[in-house]
């Protein structure tokens, strides 16, 4: 498997010597922070499998879907809506960089102080370390944060990139705004793929994203449960997969994972003592490796039973109207629900959000949140100010944390997790 691997990342133009360094350090975090766990569900294995050769298996994937004429989509933001690309019977992966190997080689074309996240991913572009970045036909940005923004403009040198103009606001005219970016998008993936969007396989596609959104969603309702059946660690790498998985295969496993938490929760098992801290954490999003915060927070004692963020609840929460009837229909039910409901604080005034915190606190019946963010995002820095002010006249006890991909503040972290949680238990 291994020559294969190597073949294939070699015929993708990749720098094989330095993307061996990542292969080498990649299973030793996964041990440390997964295979450590005790009473894992078995359910965990198709998860487990995936990330033991991440870089292999759904890579040759979207490689043969390639020579069948298929076209691959990079995404960087929960807003790119993913049903008109499969309509087009194409294929989306996320891209977002999630590990500090990337982010030197992002710093030689960003400025040291962006977001770990944007500086990852031109990293992992620039830097010819992964094959995602490689096998992507076109990436498909947004205009989210300003270092995205310009991020998008760097990478459209040397890839190309179509950008989703995404209005900061939720009036009338900006929903108007954005169904019209809807539209165009649906005609550049067609220009790409060279398959029209029908109505029926838009219809087709909302059904095979709701079904990977419900399949979640059931996830997340196991972990409302005062029995925890499955850890925050685990329920964050299956989020983490479903940006990169086929989304049938996905929603099947996640599914089969379910029946077993909810057997789990009949019979009383839970993967923490029942006085464990239930933790929720909101803020910006977790990339996949990044599992830092919830690997202190449950080696600490607590759990994390809900994640207010992209690589949690708000990618799944709230379907797309199914059936239909024309395509203008079928858009406007794509634009409702990814503005109505996506709360990023790139939008002003953003009280949805504060709102979902607060209803998602007392859903999940959390003992504290945390309110994370990574550094140098400031739109998340700066919201934290109403979030952690409404959470405290809530009565819920917050922390705020900022941290960056790098394993230099672990210790510090540790430090002021552990004492919020002395807090919470006195
Ligand atoms: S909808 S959260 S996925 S933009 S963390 S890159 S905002 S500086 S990731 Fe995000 Fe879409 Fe919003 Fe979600 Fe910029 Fe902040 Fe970095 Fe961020």
């Amino acid at each position: 498997m291994a020559d294969k691997n190597h073949e294939m990342w070699g015929n993708l133009g990749m720098d094989l010597e330095t993307h061996d360094q990542l292969c080498a350090v990649l299973p030793t975090a996964f041990g440390d922070v997964y295979l450590s766990q005790e009473n894992r569900p078995e359910g965990m294995d198709f998860f487990n499998m995936v990330v033991a050769d991440i870089h292999g298996i759904r890579p040759a994937e979207l490689i043969e879907a390639q020579k069948n004429g298929q076209k691959v989509f990079g995404t960087f933001c929960v807003f790119v809506p993913d049903e008109v690309v499969i309509a087009a019977n194409g294929i989306v992966t996320g891209l977002c960089g999630g590990s500090q190997f990337w982010v030197p080689e992002g710093e030689k074309v960003l400025p040291a102080n962006t977001c770990p996240l944007i500086k990852a991913s031109l990293g992992a572009r620039f830097g010819k370390t992964c094959p995602f970045f490689r096998i992507a036909d076109m990436y498909v940005g947004e205009t989210t944060c300003d270092g995205k923004k310009k991020a998008y403009e760097i990478l459209g040198e040397d890839v190309p990139v179509h950008v989703m103009n995404l209005p900061h606001s939720k009036r009338p005219k900006d929903f108007e705004a954005w169904n019209g970016e809807i539209a165009d998008f649906i005609k550049v993936v067609e220009k790409e793929t060279g398959n029209e969007v029908t109505l029926d396989k838009l219809n087709e596609a909302i059904k095979i994203v709701n079904n990977k959104r419900r399949a979640l969603a059931r996830m997340y309702e196991c972990r409302k449960n005062a029995c925890v059946p499955i850890s925050g660690r685990d329920a964050l790498l299956v989020m983490q997969i479903a940006f990169f998985d086929d989304p049938t295969r996905l929603a099947a496993m996640v599914n089969k994972l379910c029946d077993e938490l909810e057997k789990r929760i009949e019979d009383g098992v839970s993967v923490v003592p029942e006085k464990a801290p239930r933790i929720m954490l909101t803020g910006t999003p977790l990339a996949i490796p990044n599992w830092k915060i919830h690997n202190i927070i449950e080696s600490s004692g607590a759990v994390v039973v809900c994640e207010e963020n992209c690589t949690g609840t708000r990618y799944f929460a709230h379907e797309v109207k199914e059936d239909n009837q024309s395509m203008e229909e079928a858009i406007a039910s794509l634009t409702e629900r990814y503005m109505s409901n996506i709360n990023c604080a790139c939008f002003t005034p953003n009280e949805g959000r504060v709102e979902d915190i607060i209803r998602l606190a007392k859903e999940y019946n959390v003992d504290g949140v945390i309110d994370l963010n990574l550094k140098f995002c400031n739109l998340y820095d700066t919201e934290g100010y109403f979030v952690e002010r409404a959470l405290k006249e809530a009565g819920i006890p917050v922390l705020g944390l900022e941290t960056d991909y790098t394993d230099n503040d672990a210790e510090q972290l540790r430090t002021r997790i552990e004492a919020f949680l002395e807090i919470i238990r006195g």
